[in-house]
């Protein structure tokens, strides 16, 4: 069995740079590992099967870093990724570890910052078009606020959307082949962040002058952060054509973002998003953004990076199982799915309101007789993640 369970770059297996080189700094502790060399990461990840590695600006090229040091950095980086072919698929820009974004990048009240993150993000834009990339995700974590005075929100949102038009009028203008993700998030590090859930980032996308080149990129933990179904906001996404990314990662119910390794935390919700992405036609890479436990040495590093695509695979394979069993196939029929695909009134407004049988003669009482048959269904699927059918 393990080789079923072993990553080729035809996987789409992504990995950001920040998440195997977390050096495991939170609010109350040093960093446990030393920092690793891009290069390294590059070298690993290919060798352990991922398809792409990812990149915020400052995680290749320190901030502020002189324009000669950029291009020595930048060339390294090229050469590790033609030597293992490794893609660079997506990148973003950090507008949150500089304390000159203590109060966000696109949103903060001062003027100057706001000119600055635009001007940090379209740098990082050229160069992610010069990777190969083709999305660009955009996580604003420090734009919201801890007070309500601090932060007008719908003037906020007004220059969010400043932010995106220009961004959206600026790839357009040099004819890239980029389109933006919104990844949202409900709080940390801010008290209460914009836009913090897919559902709220979806509504604030038809807003831009540039809708299609907008999308989402939601992450696992971050919706669960809010006590939300992951599963569930990814097919809204998915409805809504703007999946355009994701980041996978654990999270076990409301509490700060633990950043797991893809498997760990609610392990039921894992299982029915790899079912929707594998049965729905995602095309994306399955990226990977986690932190190694603070606890481990790079040999945990190197296990979790190996383990979150291990544990996509295994729950590939369930999922298969569960949607080819027969007695599935069964139960999904007693439980009426097929029906669910039927339009409620496919002939029409007006044949509805002359169908006798939608009301007149409706017994509501006997079809509320009807069992479900959701029980048996549901235990059907969990005995195909335990691994005993
Ligand atoms: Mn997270």
């Amino acid at each position: 069995m393990p080789e079923l369970f072993s990553p080729t770059p035809e996987d789409r297996f992504t990995f950001g740079l920040w998440t195997v080189g977390w050096q495991g700094r939170d609010p109350f502790g040093e960093a446990t590992r030393p920092a690793l060399d891009p290069v390294e990461t590059v070298e690993r990840l290919a060798a352990l099967g991922a398809y792409g590695v990812t990149f915020h600006d400052d995680d290749l090229i320190p901030f502020g870093a002189p324009e000669a040091e950029r291009e020595a950095i930048v060339k390294r980086f090229r050469a590790a990724l033609d030597r293992t072919g490794l893609a660079v698929p997506m990148a973003t820009t950090n507008l949150f570890t500089h304390p000159v974004f203590k109060d966000g990048g696109f949103t903060a009240n001062d003027r100057d910052v706001r000119r600055f993150a635009l001007r940090k993000t379209l740098r990082n834009i050229d160069l992610a078009v010069e990777l190969g990339a083709t999305v660009y995700v955009a996580w604003g974590g420090r734009e919201g606020a801890e007070s309500g005075a601090a932060k007008d929100v719908r003037i906020a949102l007004d220059r969010m959307k400043e932010a995106f038009d220009l961004l959206g009028q600026y790839v357009t203008e040099q004819g890239y082949d980029l389109r933006f993700a919104i990844e949202p998030k409900p709080n940390e590090p801010r008290g209460d962040i914009l836009l913090p859930t897919i559902g709220h980032a979806l509504a604030f996308i038809e807003r831009l002058e540039r809708p299609e080149l907008v999308g989402v990129n939601p992450e696992t933990g971050h919706e669960q952060m809010a006590g939300l179904n992951f599963p569930h906001g990814i097919a809204q996404a998915l409805w809504a054509g703007k999946l355009f990314h994701i980041d996978l990662n654990g999270q076990s119910g409301i509490k700060y973002d633990q950043d797991f390794r893809f498997g760990a935390g609610d392990l039921r919700q894992a299982f029915w998003l790899v079912d929707l992405l594998e049965t729905a036609g995602y095309e994306g890479p399955r990226h990977f953004d986690f932190k190694p436990v603070r606890t481990d040495g790079f040999d945990g590093v190197w296990e979790s990076a190996k383990n979150c695509m291990r544990n996509y695979l295994i729950l590939k394979e369930r999922a298969a199982a569960f949607r080819a069993d027969p007695d599935v196939r069964e139960a999904l029929a007693a439980s009426r799915l097929p029906e669910l695909a039927v339009p409620t009134a496919a002939d029409g407004l007006a044949e509805l309101l002359a169908d006798p049988t939608a009301y007149e003669t409706f017994d509501a009482d006997a079809v509320a007789a009807r069992s479900m048959a959701f029980e048996h269904l549901d235990q059907l699927a969990l005995e195909h993640l335990l691994g005993v059918r």
